[in-house]
């Protein structure tokens, strides 16, 4: 039992070395990060896609999946400019995934990047890929009970877009209990409610992105 132990420190210790090496160089090229986590289905593309339509390609995006291409591709056709990882399998992505995306990238003219994680509530909160802030992505088809059952993400979290709110009519889900929830594990969070479908919540959404970009919040 102490050997795995050692094991999985390790593991994190060696990300976290090259993950402060993309903290720098993001410092150096002056670009605000977000990290975006959330379960398979609740939305992550989509909200980005809808980012893409206002910011196009100066929206930098590097998107993981066990495989496929299809984020990107999407993205790509949003207008953002786009790269995938494909972990093969992994249910995270690591700082050096990163770092080897980002070679292949061009940050000119970017001031935001944004990082769709690996579909998960649970492994990727506990890697620093050398983000500003982690972004937590539910939707309300997944239930409201999600931030009490997995606070490992939501206690990291600077913001936690509640997405899909367009099916509330139909489906049992609380919003001021997520609210209350999340604010438990992080009293400095910031919620906002949206819907891909409708639109609503993304003119909020996007005033506070532009805000973490000029460094205004972070
Ligand atoms: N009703 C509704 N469906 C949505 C919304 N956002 C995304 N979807 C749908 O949810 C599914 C998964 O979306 P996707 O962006 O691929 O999720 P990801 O796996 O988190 O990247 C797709 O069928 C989307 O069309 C929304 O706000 N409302
Ligand atoms: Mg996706």
């Amino acid at each position: 039992m102490p050997d795995s132990i050692k094991i999985s420190s390790n593991i994190h210790a060696a990300n976290d070395i090259v993950a402060n090496q993309n903290r720098a160089l993001f410092a150096e090229r002056d670009i605000a990060v977000l990290n975006m986590i959330g379960s398979p289905g609740s939305g992550k593309t989509s909200i980005l896609e809808r980012m893409a339509a206002r910011w196009g390609a100066s929206l930098a995006v590097i998107t993981g999946d066990i495989q496929t291409t299809f984020d990107a591709d999407r993205l790509k056709r949003a207008g953002a400019t786009a790269i995938q990882i494909e972990t093969g399998g992994s249910c995270h992505l690591s700082a050096a995934m990163v770092q080897k995306a980002l070679s292949g990238m061009n940050l000119d003219n970017k001031k935001l990047l944004i990082i769709e994680n690996v579909g998960n509530l649970v492994c990727p909160a506990g890697f620093d890929l050398g983000e500003s802030q982690k972004i937590a992505v539910l939707s309300v088809a997944e239930g409201d009970e999600k931030p009490a059952k997995y606070p490992a993400l939501f206690t990291r979290a600077a913001a936690v877009l509640i997405n899909k709110v367009d099916l509330l009519p139909y489906v049992k889900f609380s919003i001021d209990r997520v609210r209350e929830d999340c604010f438990k594990l992080n009293s400095r969070v910031k919620i906002f409610p949206l819907s891909c479908t409708t639109g609503e919540g993304f003119k909020e959404w996007m005033e506070y992105c532009e805000m973490v970009e000029s460094k205004k919040v972070f």
